[in-house]
């Protein structure tokens, strides 16, 4: 073994944070994954990343997001800072019975679909790096509070979290954890919707990314399906590019209607077939 350095200790002091999606936060991570916010802990910069993110992606929303999404976008509060969860849930609570709560990360399915099921949105605390503006492989404060929480407010959307998360805990018992994954990705993260005057992005990952926005409605790259709930759960999707794929709906009732039927036969349908690569096209497929 070469001589090295030895790892710099990381001091959880005062007003500073532990590392990402770090859990053992000296019982400050309750058994449910969440935690305190912190508030105190962000720094200007931090407060500023807020700032900024959020002005630039305001902007883009006219013709590529949801109306539901820009109506309720003003209700998150405070756009030159990071809100206070607990000023978000002092009008989101009243609005549809949710209710933001702070967690250190992503975290494990079972306590994530738990919390969706008691209509409790978990929220990433921290906020990425200047240097990552554009892109983020995690979830972060800003992908999950801009992008997720104001169809919160939608209380059509706001029934479709909790039976997620409902779901979830029975996919779970089912082990069929991966098939529901890849609805909610093509739908909760990356849908798109079918507004009387045109296409539009529902979907937090898009909505909260300043390149796919654009991509996901307007380019002529990828494919863009009306919404198959056995071909949605057939397919990979990637994490680490824009999708090559897109299901689209036409209102967030037929989402619902979608997703109410219990899933088992369709899990077992699902999981006798081979998955399909996030590209692939198949018989039967039809344009959203
Ligand atoms: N945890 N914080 C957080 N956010 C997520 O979106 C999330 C998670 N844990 C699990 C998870 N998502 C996925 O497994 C589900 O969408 C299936
Ligand atoms: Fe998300």
């Amino acid at each position: 073994m070469t001589a090295s350095s030895p790892p710099t200790p990381v001091v959880y002091g005062e007003g500073s944070r532990p590392p990402r999606g770090d859990y053992a936060r000296d019982g400050l991570v309750l058994a449910d994954y969440t935690c305190p916010q912190n508030y105190a802990a962000y720094t200007a910069q931090d407060h500023d990343t807020y700032r900024r993110l959020f002005e630039r992606q305001s902007a883009l929303l006219p013709g590529l997001a949801c109306d539901a999404f820009i109506e309720a976008l003003p209700r998150l509060g405070a756009r030159d800072r990071i809100p206070r969860f607990e000023e978000i849930n002092a009008s989101l609570t009243p609005a549809t019975g949710w209710e933001v709560v702070a967690v250190p990360g992503l975290i494990p399915e079972v306590p994530f679909f738990t919390l969706l099921a008691n209509r409790k949105f978990p929220v990433t605390d921290w906020i990425r790096t200047p240097d990552e503006m554009d892109y983020i492989v995690e979830p972060d404060v800003f992908h999950d509070l801009f992008g997720h929480v104001p169809l919160l407010f939608n209380p059509v959307f706001a029934d479709h979290m909790q039976a997620y998360g409902v779901g979830g805990l029975k996919a779970h018992g089912l082990g069929a954890c991966e098939q529901l994954s890849r609805l909610y990705w093509y739908t909760v993260e990356f849908g798109l919707v079918r507004q009387a005057d045109g296409l539009r992005a529902y979907g937090a990952g898009i909505l909260s990314s300043a390149g796919e926005l654009q991509h996901s409605v307007r380019s002529p790259q990828p494919q863009r399906l009306a919404l198959d709930v056995t071909r949605c759960m057939r397919t990979r999707y990637k994490i680490d590019s824009y999708q090559q794929t897109y299901f689209v709906i036409d209102s967030f009732q037929q989402l619902f209607d979608l997703t109410a039927p219990d899933f088992t036969p369709l899990y077992a349908q699902v999981q006798a077939q081979d998955a399909l690569t996030a590209d692939a096209s198949v018989a039967g497929d039809l344009p959203g």
